[in-house]
């Protein structure tokens, strides 16, 4: 037998997590575990495990370990540890555990919580706002919810979130039901009538996003950790099927976003790893024919995709590879590319909009690397303008009655900037800088489109309200790190200036 130098590899992550001093398991077992976890999986507190720690630095860990985090349950250590041992239980944290942690079907059973039953729902809201002009304000700096009145222009209700929601709220096709999703897995159900939390689950240990299918029987919610698809039943998430992310070939993906694609019926599903695209048609009724429900068609594509939006008729996939220069658009019905577009850096193109311009319709996207918005004509596919900005941005948006289309330059040294761009023109017509110093982001529209709200996104930071038309600021509210908000009509009815 020929022995190869690789031939003890398997041992490596073994000898790893032996290197760990034992102090640093040890004070992970006495001062961490009881709310993170024995296995780091998170429970009262959230998971401490790489994949959950990627936008967080060593440093800031470490000062939190030390100091604490405000309006949390998480104490400070520094008169109980020494910087020697606060380092060391950082770089236990940051490591992967070995073996890789799992979350089965039943781990995910196991979870399910129902805060109120369906059938304790109330007929009608019990408030007094117009449900289709409501907005879900995430604040991520004490992981709240704000649920805000887009006509009042008040917050009529504040409830705590999941450790660190992220993408975007989804709703029922009536605007009833929201439903969110934290980068731990937990995917929660929330009654806008009743103004409750219906149902929470935890489908994985990592979670990239999730999406409502088009009837609103369903929610998939795309996972990273373990590399799964959870298909919930939308009424009371409980759990429909698993599919793991791995194709024909036995290559597995983490997924990199999934979309309810309505006008087709089903779920669209890229992957990191792959390149391919899924989609998963959704059952048409309780009588489907179709066997196995939730099959997977798989679409080829030149590179995998890290990021992508659909045209208005989801004919047409607009992808982009941290990897490959160029985009790519995918025809979804024949299944294959049918163009490249020239689109530098890092576009972002899930915050990406389309509107009308002159005889065609365009698609804009921010670009988390490179200072401008590139512009694309949607039928012949070339960038038509490339707009400069003060620096890479991360949100785009407009709607159907604004002439502007807004953007932050949220990976920027002007940070505390956001353009408000003419649709028309395709120049920047005004730069507002709502709060000097601190960051502005993220913008969302009144159902009618008359007013826009926009994050100061910083711990005291807040929610400004401009008048759309005149960019007037008509109000402040003061938030807490407040991120993204989704306004209920222009999430259903699919708004072409906001994210679907
Ligand atoms: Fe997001 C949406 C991917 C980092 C805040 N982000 C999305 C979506 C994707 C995505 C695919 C669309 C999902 C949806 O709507 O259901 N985000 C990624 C990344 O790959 C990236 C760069 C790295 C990562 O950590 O995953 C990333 N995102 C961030 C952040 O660091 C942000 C600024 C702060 C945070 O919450 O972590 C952030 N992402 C957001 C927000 C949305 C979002 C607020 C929803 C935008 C919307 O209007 O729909």
């Amino acid at each position: 037998m020929t022995t190869t130098p690789y031939r003890w590899i398997w041992l490596l992550p073994v000898m790893l997590l032996w290197s760990w001093p034992a102090h640093a398991t040890d004070l992970y077992r006495q001062l961490c575990a009881q709310c993170h976890h024995p296995d780091r999986l998170g429970a009262m507190g959230p998971a401490l495990l790489p994949e959950n720690l990627e936008r967080f630095s060593k440093k800031a860990a470490a000062e939190v370990i030390a100091t604490g985090r405000p309006a949390t349950q998480m104490p400070g250590f520094s008169d109980k540890l020494t910087e020697d041992e606060i380092q060391s239980l950082v770089n236990f944290i940051y490591s992967p555990r070995v073996p890789a942690p799992t979350w089965d079907e039943a781990a995910i059973h196991d979870s399910r919580i129902v805060h109120r039953a369906n059938d304790t729902l109330p007929e009608k809201p019990v408030h007094k706002s117009d449900i289709m002009n409501l907005f879900m304000v995430v604040e991520l700096g004490d992981h709240h919810v704000t649920v805000f009145d887009g006509d009042r222009l008040e917050p009529i209700y504040r409830f705590p979130s999941r450790f660190a929601l992220h993408g975007g709220i989804k709703y029922s096709p009536d605007g009833r039901f929201a439903y969110m999703a934290s980068r731990d897995g937990w995917i929660s159900r929330f009654d806008l009538y009743s103004l409750n939390m219906t149902a929470e689950v935890r489908v994985a240990v990592n979670t990239r996003n999730v999406a409502v299918s088009g009837d609103g029987r369903y929610v998939l919610a795309a996972n990273t950790l373990p590399r799964t698809l959870v298909i919930l039943d939308a009424t009371d998430l409980s759990l429909v099927k698993t599919i793991p992310v791995v194709n024909a070939k036995g290559e597995s993906a983490r997924p990199s976003a999934v979309y309810a694609a309505p006008p087709r019926h089903s779920f669209i599903v890229a992957l990191k790893d792959i390149a391919e695209v899924w989609e998963i048609p959704v059952p048409q009724d309780e009588k489907s024919t179709e066997d196995p429900p939730f099959s997977v068609r798989t679409i080829a594509v030149d590179a995998v995709l890290d990021d992508f939006l659909f045209n208005q008729e989801y004919t047409q996939l607009i992808g982009a590879s941290r990897s490959a220069p160029a985009g790519q658009v995918i025809d979804l019905n024949a299944g294959r590319k049918m163009a490249d577009i020239a689109i530098p850096g890092m576009p972002h193109l899930s915050s990406g909009i389309t509107w009308p311009y002159q005889d065609t319709v365009v698609m804009a996207t921010p670009n988390i690397k490179e200072g401008e918005v590139t512009v694309v004509d949607m039928q012949s596919w070339k960038t038509i303008k490339r707009i400069p900005t003060l620096g890479p941005g991360f949100f785009m948006r407009s709607h159907e009655n604004s002439p502007y289309a807004w953007v932050d330059v949220f990976s920027s040294a002007s940070k505390d900037s956001v353009h408000v761009i003419d649709k028309a023109t395709l120049e920047i017509h005004k730069t507002l800088q709502p709060a000097p110093g601190k960051t502005a982001a993220h913008v969302e529209f009144t159902k009618d489109g008359r007013y826009a709200l926009l994050s100061i996104w910083e711990m005291d930071g807040a929610l400004v309200i401009y008048d759309a038309k005149s960019l007037e600021e008509v109000k402040r509210i003061p938030m807490k790190k407040p991120s993204g908000k989704y306004n209920v009509s222009n999430k259903i009815n699919r708004s072409a200036g906001t994210s679907h």
